[in-house]
């Protein structure tokens, strides 16, 4: 037997973590609504994202041990003491994946700041042992899972989203869908 599973019987234990930006209320509101306004599920059918579910992710890392989360927040603790700026930015576009049925939201315009924080959070993870997917960084907010559609309609106006801070996050698969926890926050100046 190895020797990790005498001194812990249950052995590691993964939990799913990510690395995003969440919305301030009002802007969470506003995010949502497009379901309603759009008449997405009528339109899409699928699952519609719970509010306070809606997220951007910037790093997904995917099943992690438990024990290796204190090394995660240290990457993002070295982060933060950088000092990587606030950003504000717009989601101005709705688009529909076919080959995986999400209707997300997405900014036309990725900020410096944005593409900045996502690459210096990548290659703090990856120096620090953990295993990032470096397919190209594909920023989008989903708003509907397992949804069918043609042709989509504009998005009415758009979204102002003012990041201040980033977040670490674990997610667990339930009955009910994914249920999100902050694991860790870290502001932006
Ligand atoms: P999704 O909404 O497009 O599924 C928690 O699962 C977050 O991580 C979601 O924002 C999810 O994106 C994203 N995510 C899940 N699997 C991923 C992967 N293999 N690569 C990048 N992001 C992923």
């Amino acid at each position: 037997m190895p020797i990790a599973e005498e001194i812990n019987p249950i052995g590691p234990r993964p939990v799913r973590v990510f690395f995003a930006i969440w919305p301030d209320p009002e802007t969470q509101k506003r995010l949502g609504s497009v379901v309603e306004q759009l008449r997405l599920d009528a339109l899409c059918g699928g699952r519609t994202t719970k509010l306070q579910n809606i997220h951007l992710t910037l790093v997904f890392l995917g099943d992690v041990d438990a024990g290796r989360l204190p090394a995660l927040s240290q990457v993002a603790d070295g982060i933060r003491n950088s000092g990587m700026s606030a950003f504000d930015f717009t989601i101005e576009e709705i688009g529909y994946w076919k080959h995986n049925h999400i209707v997300y939201l997405a900014p036309r315009e990725l900020p410096a700041e944005l593409i900045q924080l996502v690459s210096i959070l990548e290659d703090g993870v990856s120096n620090a042992g953990f295993s990032v997917e470096r397919r190209p960084y594909a920023p989008h907010i989903t708003l509907m899972r397992n949804a069918l559609c043609r042709n989509l309609p504009e998005l009415p106006a758009p979204i102002a989203w003012q990041a201040r801070e980033w977040l670490l996050v674990k997610s667990e698969q339930t009955s009910g869908g994914s249920v999100y926890a902050p694991v860790g926050r870290w502001s932006l100046e």
